[in-house]
């Protein structure tokens, strides 16, 4: 038998495909930047953003002086005694900058796919844009070319050198001559770069905000290839994408990269690969409780392990809560293969949730305390994000307004209704008779209908929130802890969900709140609470999913209790790092999958304090209690 036939897969090579040009953005230095925009004197000096005790991120001169993300404040400031730190617990500066960039950047887009991921990465499909202007080059002058920005006036746009690429490739050395091979997707993604080049100008000048760009031909490719020359500069992902014996650019890019790298390989997944091509579990890192390899594994190295292929792939890593046809999904992610779409651009979020983590809630007073505070921060989330001003109603308002009384008609209407009230909840394992606490990441959840009376525009907040709780939230936590006392909650997560645009509904009965409601309400019928407990299981999903399905999504960074150790309270909140303040750093503010619940396969539960944080915060974390 030759060597083909008992490793058949091995020599099977998989054809990437090349007709989308994708851009991914990723702003520099965001929250110092947003700071930035603000103080533009601060550009010059070093920044550090602090939430908690943590340096959640710093602008560039800082990273020059040797300062790096989630680094700790004590040390940055011993690193750089005059580092100027500005606290960034209030999200909302961040929040409003992120969304204006993204409408920005979403303006020049054709085909409205245009996906954000947490506040600072934007993804954009250009392949229409591309494939248009690849029609109006003139091949006999490449060098005063004309990029067209909108279909129907021609005069708008911006002239480029089509015979060169802007910015930086990978590889350095590429050929940009008009007959070499590969030559369609190559001016494809040269126009590529010149779209991104232009879209990057435009953003630092009328926006004050410089960002990387990557430039390939899916998500995947183009995320990691923005990462190779950072800050303020973009690399294009040049041709040749395939050949027959692997000499070709994209393998030579994505073999080298560790294979817990790749969005969409997570921790328990690069984990498995690691294994496999070693044969024995890696070695972690020094100063990691968990996580951090020190032997590093190769997507190269992964790829030439004998008879892999998506079959074996999937027998070494399916299973219980595994996604189906992860095997193939992550043979594909090993050649930079990744069919997922850029999300279309959406007004509003899919589903908006809060969450908080603490090291002991344990009361129902407690829980009511947490569960109203979450309402309000929901309310308030939900009043920003899917109310807009009902120009019908102001108008109306005005014709009475110069004819009469004043009027008290409400000017904001609800772009959407979520249908559907999430309680979650993450209950602490009891302790083990040797007095240690096994890890558990396991939430579980109920839902119900979204009570009307929260869409209401005459009470305030405070008041909904408090019916919120007591008709709703609190009936649903019964459900979930029918016992009276013996939990201990380490999260709870309040949502909102099932988002229904209201001018999707049939007639514009949106726009008719009203008739909203019945129409809710024949929908709902025979909806109730459910009863399965769906506790998910957990290290066991692929996180590539968040990339995939990214809904925005948002916690509780803005809730002011900064201290959740709700029975042994150290003090205030900006004195001490507790454990759960940390975690409620590192989860708060990323976009996640409808299906929250994967992005546990990253989040991991200290040992000495059972603290949950995800894998890059153990590190200072472990460097906490070994100062404490
Ligand atoms: P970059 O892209 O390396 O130039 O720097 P940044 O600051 O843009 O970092 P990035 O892209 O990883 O994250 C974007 C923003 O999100 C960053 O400015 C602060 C925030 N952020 C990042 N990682 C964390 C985290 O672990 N926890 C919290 N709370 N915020 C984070
Ligand atoms: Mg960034």
């Amino acid at each position: 038998m030759d060597s083909r036939q008992r490793h058949p897969q091995r020599r099977k090579r998989l054809k990437r495909p090349l007709d989308s040009i994708i851009i991914h953005f990723d702003y520099d230095a965001f929250y110092a930047s947003v700071i930035e925009a603000e103080t533009p004197s601060l550009r010059t000096r070093p920044l550090a953003i602090q939430q908690k005790q943590i340096v959640v991120t710093c602008n560039y001169e800082a990273r020059r002086r040797g300062l790096y993300k989630l680094q700790l404040i004590k040390e940055a400031k011993k690193l750089c005694p005059d580092v100027v730190i500005v606290l960034g617990e209030d999200l909302t500066q961040f929040r409003n900058a992120s969304k204006e960039l993204y409408a920005f950047l979403r303006s020049f887009s054709w085909n409205s796919r245009c996906e954000r991921l947490g506040f600072d990465e934007v993804w954009m499909d250009v392949t229409d844009m591309v494939n248009y202007n690849l029609e109006l080059l003139n091949p006999t002058d490449l060098t005063s070319s004309f990029f067209c920005l909108s279909k129907s006036d021609p005069s708008i746009g911006f002239t480029f050198d089509a015979s060169k690429v802007a910015g930086q490739t990978y590889p350095v050395q590429v050929d940009t001559s008009p007959d070499g091979p590969s030559n369609l997707l190559r001016m494809r993604l040269i126009l590529g770069s010149h779209l991104a080049h232009y879209l990057r100008e435009r953003l630092a000048s009328e926006k004050d905000h410089t960002c990387t760009a990557g430039i390939s031909t899916n998500k995947l490719l183009s995320k990691l290839v923005g990462n190779v020359h950072k800050p303020n500069d973009q690399t294009t992902l040049f041709p040749p994408y395939n050949s027959e014996d692997g000499q070709d650019n994209v393998t030579s890019f994505i073999d080298s990269h560790e294979v817990g790298k790749i969005p969409g390989i997570g921790f328990k997944t690069a984990l498995n690969l690691r294994a496999l091509v070693l044969q024995r579990p890696a070695k972690f890192d020094q100063g990691l409780v968990y996580g951090g390899t020190k032997e590093k594994v190769l997507v190269g190295d992964v790829r030439k392990v004998p008879d892999i292929g998506p079959e074996a792939l999937e027998q070494i890593l399916g299973g219980t809560g595994a996604p189906h046809g992860i095997g193939a999904k992550v043979y594909g992610l090993l050649f930079g293969i990744d069919d997922s779409e850029v999300g279309q651009a959406r007004d509003v979020p899919t589903q908006i949730s809060l969450e908080d983590s603490y090291i002991r809630l344990d009361t129902i007073s407690e829980v009511k305390k947490e569960l109203l505070l979450l309402s309000k921060s929901l309310l308030r989330r939900m009043h920003a994000d899917l109310l807009e001003e009902d120009e019908d109603a102001l108008a109306s308002a005005r014709t009475i307004t110069d004819s009469a009384e004043p009027t008290e008609t409400p000017t904001k209407r609800w772009m959407a209704f979520p249908k559907t009230l999430r309680l979650t909840t993450r209950p602490r394992p009891p302790k083990n008779p040797d007095g240690s606490h096994n890890r558990s990441f396991a939430r579980i959840s109920r839902s119900g209908p979204m009570p009307n009376f929260v869409f209401t525009l005459k009470d305030d907040v405070d008041t909904i929130a408090e019916r919120l709780v007591a008709e709703a939230l609190l009936p649903l936590f019964r459900r979930l802890h029918p016992e009276r006392s013996g939990w201990n909650l380490s999260l709870v997560n309040v949502a909102a969900t099932n988002m229904v645009d209201a001018a999707s509904e049939k007639g514009g009965v949106g726009r008719d709140i009203s008739k909203m409601f019945k129409r809710q309400d024949q929908v709902l019928k025979g909806f109730k609470v459910t009863d399965s407990d769906d506790v998910v299981p957990v290290m066991s999903r692929a996180a590539y999913e968040v990339m995939n399905t990214a809904v925005y999504s948002d916690q509780t960074g803005v809730v002011d209790t900064n201290v959740h150790d709700l029975k042994n309270a150290r003090g205030g909140s900006e004195d001490l790092p507790t454990p759960s303040q940390e975690a409620t750093i590192a989860t708060q503010d990323h976009w996640e999958s409808e299906d929250e619940e994967m992005l546990d396969e990253d989040r991991y539960a200290c040992d000495e304090c059972g603290a949950v944080m995800p894998l890059f915060a153990m590190g200072a974390h472990a460097r906490w209690h070994s100062d404490s």
